[in-house]
């Protein structure tokens, strides 16, 4: 049995996604980030960063936080989702941390400096938005030609970890149309039941405006 501490947000809704797709027993607990849930004593002893998500998985007694961490800690008990040749496994785990240094936090500068700031900031606007869509250059490039999936033929976790802010990113209406091999990923990713099912667990992203521009 795993308890997931989690709240609708892109690095939770990762590990909603994979804990539906592995079929693994599970009960939430909503953590509202928004109210400063995530700063508690109780929260902060099971991650001292005070973020979700976390789990606690009561089978191992292992406590563990940071999405992707969580997303292959749950492959490697289950033997799902991460290739075990060699390369394919050292690629996953390459993107895994291109995922989560470069991708989680620039589109994460991107969308408080364009939605959330107080003060338009237009330095920082330019800044994120272009790194942001830089990094997503890069994802359209890595998405070899004729293959479904990060790692080729079989899909994994690393498709898990890029769909949380890809996601976000949609629903902030970052475009997406423009990257033709990353639109057509994000649909079929779409078509199966626990990305559809994970997006809205424990509960959907809020509806956004339109993000700020510089000028
Ligand atoms: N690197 C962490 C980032 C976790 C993170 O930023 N979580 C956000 C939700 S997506 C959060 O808890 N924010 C609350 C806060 O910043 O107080 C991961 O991948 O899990």
């Amino acid at each position: 049995m795993i308890t997931f501490y989690a709240y609708g947000a892109p690095n939770p809704h990762k590990v909603s996604i994979a804990l539906l797709e592995l079929g693994l027993k599970h009960e939430i607990n909503v953590v509202e980030i928004w109210k400063g849930a995530g700063q508690t004593p109780e929260f902060l002893a099971l991650n001292p960063n005070g973020k979700v998500p976390v789990i606690v998985d009561h089978d191992t007694g292992l406590t563990i936080s940071e999405s992707n961490a969580i997303l292959l800690y749950l492959a490697e008990k289950t033997g799902k989702l991460l290739p075990t040749d060699p390369k394919l496994r050292q690629r996953a785990l390459e993107l895994l941390f291109f995922q989560a240094s470069g991708v989680g936090p620039m589109f994460g500068q991107r969308a408080w400096f364009t939605l959330f700031a107080q003060e338009k900031v237009p330095y920082a606007i330019i800044r994120y938005r272009y790194e942001a869509e830089r990094l997503t250059g890069v994802i359209e490039k890595l998405l070899q030609d004729g293959k479904p999936w990060f790692l080729g033929d079989d899909y994994s976790i690393v498709d898990i970890a890029f769909m949380g802010w890809i996601w976000t990113a949609v629903q902030m209406h970052f475009p997406i149309d423009d990257y033709p091999k990353l639109k057509a990923w994000f649909d079929r990713m779409l078509t199966r039941d626990s990305v559809k099912q994970g997006l809205v667990t424990p509960n959907p992203l809020p509806t956004f405006g339109a993000p700020a521009t510089a000028d």
